[in-house]
């Protein structure tokens, strides 16, 4: 719908109409029926024209002199040389059917892991997937850096991964009978600006605003007071990072000191307290997990934490855990304590209680809404069956050949010839970047599809310019929100930029697969397609949707409501004999024998208390006496739109903002507005200081996704003038099992910028030759 009030379209940080102007997208408004828009809609019309875009075809120059493998020492220092899309078509594909033919499928790694855009056929990821599987397979990624750790283990302990990835138990519900909510890591509504495939409403912030009208009290544990809004009136305790397993081991302990755990519920519906029970209690160890214990641990006074208890065993209690608590060292462990503290309460499948991992994390997260199927893209399969744990990639590229355990599995890394990136951008995700600028210079060839030239493009030796969505038809769902949008072309594409679908078409033609690949169908035969496979799969659970012409027309489909509120686990309560959990007991598995028989010391077969490597308690404190919080920007979706308007009038002197406390900051004699160096034995940054005591003392927290900005691109580990944290966090497995990203555990220093500050370049044209 063009018309007066504007192009109909989506994103993953909420659906929109485009104002366009002689061609040109000039402003967008929010979508009619959003509850609670985002104004990160507004920062799309500056990114989608920002001189950031790639306008054409560019092949790095010492690839292009020298062929794959050329000058790679220089990948991401090197200068491009502009060419025709024919050639830079041709040049790709031959290298891919090269690689192919004489290392095999294996040797290239398309895992491409990243949050592409909202549209459901334009998804860039799933495009190269469908692409490489079209010529016989490739390398994988399994999990995700959301909650990796979860993805591993709750299939273990409780047999499914609704309890991270939903639904959840719905907020209605929690409305309705919550008496007290807990949530370690808050419920930030910051977070809950975005969900993965488009938000339609934004709810999260109207049904906490019902919660607390109905009387619901919210707990915020956090190292952060602004994690749980200001009108929640929650109570805050200011928990030191990574100690949360220390601290729900207390609070269990005093449960059952008192007697206040539920032990028919225990009985009737997990198996292995008693194995945990004499760990909890010090037989083990001679080191009773008791609340004076934590206390020196988390910070919490234990009379604190006795009464948290107490207040939870007496009332209908809802424990909520942010997906941030196992991206860190140890990640498992507190998901796996948060499940055994919530068994023990005995309120798992009653209405109102027991657990959720990710209310507030992304916007549909609780949302009332049927379980029904989502529109999709399909990759199609390839021969290729190996993978890598997600966060595993700067491993897999430095040390082919090496062993490593995962999932009770030893495992080795391929060798990998050739990188495609389309979708994603692992110099925004991924820890110790400057490791990752090393591993990205192994490979023969990097791909990279990109409408922005982001540090990985810059990392590539040949950049394909790819469309942005406003350039293109498509349609846009997340499987928790209950909007369906249609996501009508705004404006033509910018410079040369094509849609990922047609450079692979292109690619796939000269490898003679095109018919396969395309099906034949032009983009609107596609999207028409998407939607009317989804509206017979959705017709079996007996919703009937508009034809695709009246969904085009309306802009939107609204999926009903359902009739009650939705809880976790409501089935299992009521028949655990006839609806038995997907875990080899079928009940809740507070000790499990499959991990215990792994023999993972970091990992042991129940919950435990390990000391991170890198956190305020531990030694490395003298050198670096700062935990960094490189928590979710509330200014943009991980690196999107860091060249858009909101993100860039929040930067203090062109760097990221970092929040750090009075007292901290009195220390190191700085003020607002400063400039600081941030730095550990991984890198050095430039962050711009905000004096403030939402952060506890002790924490620093500067939001991901500035764009990586070295000094000295030729040099690793150069200083980063920007202000992205991933330089300085660590890459390792938070364990042997589920080996996700640990971002949250991570010590710095911090000290007055006094130099000439460097200008920012990241948004800037890269050298061309
Ligand atoms: N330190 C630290 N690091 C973290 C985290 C943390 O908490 N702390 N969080 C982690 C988490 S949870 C996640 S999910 C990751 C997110 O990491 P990513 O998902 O990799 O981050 P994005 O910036 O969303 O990257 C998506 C890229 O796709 C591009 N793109 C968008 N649309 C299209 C398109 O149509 N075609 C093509 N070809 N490209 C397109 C965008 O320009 C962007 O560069 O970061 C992780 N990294
Ligand atoms: N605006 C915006 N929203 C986003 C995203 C974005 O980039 N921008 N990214 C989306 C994505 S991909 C994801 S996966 C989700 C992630 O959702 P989360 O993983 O929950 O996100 P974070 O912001 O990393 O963490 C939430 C809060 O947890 C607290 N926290 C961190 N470590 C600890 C700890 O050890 N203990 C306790 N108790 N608290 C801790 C921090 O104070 C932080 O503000 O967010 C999504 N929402
Ligand atoms: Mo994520």
């Amino acid at each position: 719908m063009t018309g007066g009030k504007g192009v109909i379209h989506s994103s993953h940080w909420g659906a929109f109409r485009a104002q366009v102007k002689d061609g040109r997208v000039v402003g967008v408004t929010p979508f009619e029926k959003d509850e609670a828009p985002s104004p990160l809609i507004t920062s799309m019309p500056e990114a989608l024209y920002d001189e950031s875009r790639i306008r054409q075809p560019m092949i790095r120059k010492g690839w292009l002199e020298e062929g794959p493998g050329g000058r790679r020492h220089l990948r991401g220092a090197e200068a491009f040389v502009p060419v025709s899309w024919d050639k830079a078509l041709d040049l790709a594909a031959a290298e891919l059917k090269r690689v192919r033919d004489s290392h095999g499928n294996e040797a290239i790694f398309g895992g491409s892991y990243g949050w592409s855009s909202a549209g459901r056929f334009h998804h860039a990821r799933t495009q190269l997937h469908r692409f490489l599987n079209g010529m016989g397979g490739f390398t994988r990624q399994v999990q995700n850096y959301s909650y990796a750790a979860a993805i591993t283990l709750l299939p273990h302990i409780v047999g499914s991964l609704e309890s991270v990835q939903g639904p959840l138990s719905s907020w209605d519900g929690i409305a309705k009978y919550t008496k007290l909510m807990v949530c370690f890591g808050g419920v930030p509504l910051k977070n809950a600006q975005i969900d993965s495939g488009g938000v339609g409403s934004h709810i999260t912030q109207p049904w906490l605003e019902r919660c607390k009208q109905a009387g619901v009290e919210f707990v915020n544990i956090s190292p952060l007071r602004d994690d749980a809004a200001d009108f929640l009136q929650a109570e805050w305790l200011a928990v030191r990072p990574n100690s949360d397993t220390a601290l729900m081991l207390a609070l269990a302990h005093t449960l059952v000191a008192e007697n206040l755990h539920d032990q028919a519920f225990l009985d009737r519906y997990t198996v292995g307290f008693n194995e945990f029970l004499p760990y909890l209690l010090g037989k083990t160890d001679g080191q009773p997990k008791d609340a004076d214990w934590a206390a020196g641990l988390c910070g919490i006074p234990a009379e604190t934490i006795r009464g948290l208890a107490r207040r939870m065993a007496g009332t209908r209690t809802m424990i909520a855990t942010a997906w941030s608590l196992q991206r860190a060292d140890h990640g498992e462990q507190p998901y796996w304590m948060t499940v055994t503290l919530a068994a023990m309460l005995g309120q798992i499948g009653l209405p109102g209680g027991g657990y959720g991992f990710g209310y507030g994390c992304e916007a549909a997260m609780g949302a009332p809404r049927k379980k029904l199927p989502t529109p999709n893209m399909l990759a199609g399969r390839g021969s290729v069956d190996n993978f890598i744990p997600v966060a595993r990639i700067a491993d897999m590229l430095l040390e082919p050949g090496a062993t490593y355990d995962y999932d009770g599995e030893k495992r080795t890394y391929p060798d990998i010839r050739i990188v495609y990136w389309c979708g994603g951008n692992p110099f925004h995700h991924h820890q110790d970047l400057n490791r990752l600028v090393c591993a990205f210079r192994q490979p023969d060839t990097v791909i990279v599809n990109e409408p922005w030239w982001t540090a990985t493009a810059r990392h590539a030796d040949i950049v394909f310019p790819a469309t942005t969505t406003l350039e293109r038809n498509d349609l846009g769902s997340s499987p928790r929100d209950r909007f369906v949008m249609a996501m009508h072309k705004a404006v033509e594409p910018v410079g040369e930029a094509r849609h990922d679908h047609d450079i692979f078409a292109g690619m796939a033609e000269r490898l003679g697969f095109r018919e396969a690949f395309t099906e034949g169908r032009s983009e609107m035969e596609w999207v028409r397609h998407l939607y009317e496979v989804w509206q017979q799969r959705i017709a079996e659970h007996d919703v009937t949707v508009p034809s695709f012409e009246a969904f085009w027309e309306a802009g939107h489909v609204e999926i009903p409501a359902p009739e009650k509120p939705f809880t976790l686990f409501e089935g299992f309560r009521a028949d655990p004999d006839a609806q038995k959990l997907d875990t080899p007991s079928g009940k809740i598995e507070i000790f499990s024998r499959t991990i215990a028989g792994f023999g993972y010391d970091d990992c042991p077969g129940h919950p435990v208390w390990r000391e991170p490597k890198e956190w305020l308690g531990s030694e490395a404190v003298r050198d670096y006496s700062l935990h960094l919080m490189s928590n979710q920007p509330r200014t943009r979706l991980h690196g999107q739109l860091d060249n858009g308007t909101v993100s860039r009038a929040s930067k203090i002197q062109g760097r990221e903002p970092m929040w750090l406390h009075p007292e901290d900051a009195a220390a190191r004699g700085l003020k607002d507005g400063d400039v600081a160096r941030v730095f550990n034995g991984r890198g050095a940054l430039l962050a711009g200081v905000i004096v403030s005591d939402v952060v506890m003392k002790g924490v620093v927290q500067l939001p991901t996704g500035a764009w990586f900005d070295p000094l000295e691109p030729e040099h690793p580990g150069s200083l980063e003038k920007h202000g992205n944290p991933n330089v300085l966090t660590r890459d390792r497995g938070t364990s042997r099992l589920a080996q996700g990203p640990v971002a949250h555990s991570c010590l710095v220093e911090v000290e007055l910028w006094r130099d000439e500050l460097p200008e920012v370049t990241a948004f800037r044209q890269p050298a061309v030759a």
